[in-house]
């Protein structure tokens, strides 16, 4: 099999694989339940071999949506374990009337890329043959509802009334855990004494576990989840109470490109007054985005909503602009030719031209640690994706192909080493193997 046949061939077994029939595990061991915004991901690469089954992944998803739109970060499957924490220490439905009884989830949030799931679903199926994009259609129409409560729930609880930012209460609703993006708010999340006695079952699926974050982060980690549950996972009650409290210039952004797609779609299902106020979402979250650029790095910087401070860190988030799109072209150009210079894709160390999680000329870059230096395919299939969105075509495809052949290895790893080159973390990592089945798309 030549190279490109081979990725598919593997990355489409490795979704098979790691699938429960009707979700796909993020990873077969470290993460066996369904990732919200891994779902995402997952479902655009299904789409690419299996529509139904595409389909299927959103819809069990959703399936967990709270009453209040609330799209949990965890839909747990009651058939597995080995993940800690799990249901019985969220214990949603015991402490929020919003949260459903079955399935079990988690009472935090990940990034809303769904939308973005929803519309590149329909792109493939429309290649598909017009049996199989009528029933796209038709699906979409009915999962579309459901996309609308969750980005209502996300403009009317997590809207910073300041900053105009999306407020995360815990770092893990970033997607980015332990980035050095939120280290100052975390220096600050005091670990009170009810925190319970718990064992970590994550460092064990590593072949080390200094690729995984801290014991010292992890009690923060835990000991958000207690006070989510104290303020019975409701945003109101967190604002006064939470210890951590940031407003993500990538959400933001995510959520700015999400409800511009989930606008077009409310218009092509007739839905004149959502569009408007969806078309409004983005427009308020992009400003808010563009309003966040630091001047002197030319990345956008979070806010830590605690302290005020602007976290300027040299992170990947900081390319927000590129993905909430719409930006001017001149801020376009800087951010672009940021991203491929040497601060980050075009170090010289570097094996492939590939944006680290950190730059690497930022004091907190550790290459081989999580989201704290090594390279994300899951992210760079994100900024390609924006890429092409906003006609940068050369810089899309030059990361398109250098990712590529990284995944030529084969290990789909969750992450790789910057320098080496060498797969970290979980290996058969789903949403990478997802990611480059829809880059292999392109090729046909
Ligand atoms: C906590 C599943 C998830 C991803 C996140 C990634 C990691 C979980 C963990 O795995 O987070 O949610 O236990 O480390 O950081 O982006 O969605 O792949």
């Amino acid at each position: 099999m030549t190279g490109s046949l081979s990725i598919a061939a593997r990355a489409a077994y490795i979704l098979r694989d790691n699938s429960t029939g009707h979700i796909t595990k993020a990873a077969p061991t470290l993460y066996p339940h369904q990732w919200s915004w891994d779902a995402a991901f997952n479902a655009i690469g299904l789409a690419t071999t299996d529509l139904p089954r595409a389909r299927l992944e959103l819809d069990s998803l959703f399936a967990g949506q709270w009453r209040n739109g609330l799209l949990p970060h965890i839909v747990f499957d009651p058939t597995a374990d080995g993940y800690w924490p799990g249901p019985a220490q969220w214990e949603c439905a015991a402490h929020s009337e919003e949260a459903p009884s079955l399935p079990a989830t988690s009472g935090i949030i990940d990034p809303p890329v769904h939308a973005i799931a929803v519309d590149r679903i329909l792109a493939v199926a429309a290649r598909a043959d017009g049996e199989e994009y009528s029933r796209t259609l038709e699906w979409a129409a009915g999962i579309y509802p459901k996309l609308l409560a969750w980005h209502r729930f996300l403009a009317r609880d997590r809207a910073d009334k300041e900053t105009g930012l999306m407020t995360l209460f815990h770092g893990w609703e970033s997607g980015t855990d332990n980035s050095p993006r939120w280290d100052a708010p975390y220096a600050g999340v005091e670990v009170g004494p009810g925190l319970p006695r718990y064992e970590r079952k994550d460092k064990v699926h590593v072949s080390d576990a200094a690729q995984r974050p801290t014991d010292r982060e992890y009690d923060r980690y835990l000991w958000l989840v207690e006070e989510a549950k104290r303020a019975s996972y409701d945003a109101g009650l967190l604002r006064q109470t939470g210890s951590f409290q940031v407003g993500d210039v990538l959400f933001t952004a995510i959520f700015a490109c999400a409800s511009d797609l989930l606008a077009a779609l409310a218009a092509r299902l007739s839905k004149r007054a959502d569009a408007a106020e969806l078309k409004d979402y983005a427009a308020q979250a992009r400003a808010a985005v563009f309003c966040h650029v630091d001047e002197a790095s030319g990345l956008a910087a979070d806010v830590d909503l605690r302290s005020g401070k602007w976290l300027t860190t040299e992170t990947i988030a900081g390319f927000a602009p590129l993905i909430a799109g719409g930006m001017p072209l001149t801020l376009r150009r800087r951010l672009v030719s940021l991203l491929l210079g040497e601060r980050w894709a075009g170090h010289p160390s570097f094996r492939y031209a590939l944006p680290p999680s950190t730059s690497p000329c930022s004091a907190a870059y550790n290459p081989a640690c999580y989201w704290r230096g090594p390279v994300w395919p899951v992210f760079t299939w994100l900024l390609t994706w924006a890429l092409v969105r906003s006609g940068e075509y050369d810089t899309a495809a030059a990361l398109r192909s250098a990712s590529l052949e990284q995944l030529g290895d084969e290990t789909f790893a969750e992450y790789y080493h910057p320098v080496t080159g060498a797969p970290l973390g979980s290996l058969n990592q789903s949403w990478t193997a997802a990611v480059a089945l829809d880059w292999l798309l392109d090729e046909e």
